[in-house]
């Protein structure tokens, strides 16, 4: 059986930025349905007691889309909920600093790209800051897609599934993806993932 993780924070913790009603509907209803419905699909079968990674692999290479979307999302949720942080925001730190200025050009300029690569994705997805071949990169996925099924290294990342941002911000994604890099984005947890990465 898999579990669903508990917040890193209080569901109140990350207002105005995002409300706590947002948190409610999004880590209670979605990500606990997921959950729930991974569970449902996977009910007398042995990938219950694999890693949700090698779920998420195997299902991938299998072409086995129902089990992907829920466990990638059960993943990719986690994943979002460590990326942000009620004193995030603002410039990356030491090495992880160092390594974006090398590979984007400037903070502004990681900025610039990830916000794009946000707005830009068409449909739901997310927005990531990963490691890939050694070399910091931002991407998109969409619906479900993970960069894990990729043999790609995720530092951070960002929801953009409408459910993560209509309440707080209507159709605004932009709006809410500058408050994400502006006052939520957790530095700390992207910089702890670059270990043994760089
Ligand atoms: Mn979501």
């Amino acid at each position: 059986m898999f579990e669903l993780p508990a917040l890193p924070f209080e569901k109140s913790a990350l207002e105005p930025h995002m409300s706590e009603r947002t948190l409610s509907f999004h880590y209670d209803k979605h990500h606990a349905g997921y959950v729930r419905k991974l569970n449902n699909a996977l009910e007398g079968d042995k990938r219950l007691d694999w890693s949700l990674e090698e779920v998420i692999r195997d299902a991938a290479e299998n072409d086995d889309m129902g089990v992907f979307r829920n466990a990638a999302q059960i993943w990719n949720h986690t994943f979002f909920w460590n990326s942000l942080s009620a004193s995030g925001g603002g410039d990356a730190p030491g090495e992880l600093g160092s390594l974006i200025d090398r590979d984007f050009g400037s903070m502004d300029e990681f900025r610039k790209a990830f916000a794009a690569a946000a707005v830009g994705e068409f449909g739901s997805g997310w927005a990531w800051l990963l490691i890939d071949n050694g070399k910091l990169r931002v991407i998109s996925t969409t619906d479900a897609g993970t960069p894990i099924s990729r043999s790609m290294h995720p530092l951070l990342c960002c929801d953009v599934w409408e459910h993560a941002y209509y309440l707080d911000y209507q159709n605004d994604r932009g709006a809410f993806v500058q408050a994400f890099l502006d006052n939520l984005v957790n530095w700390d947890f992207a910089a702890a993932n670059l270990i043994g990465q760089g």
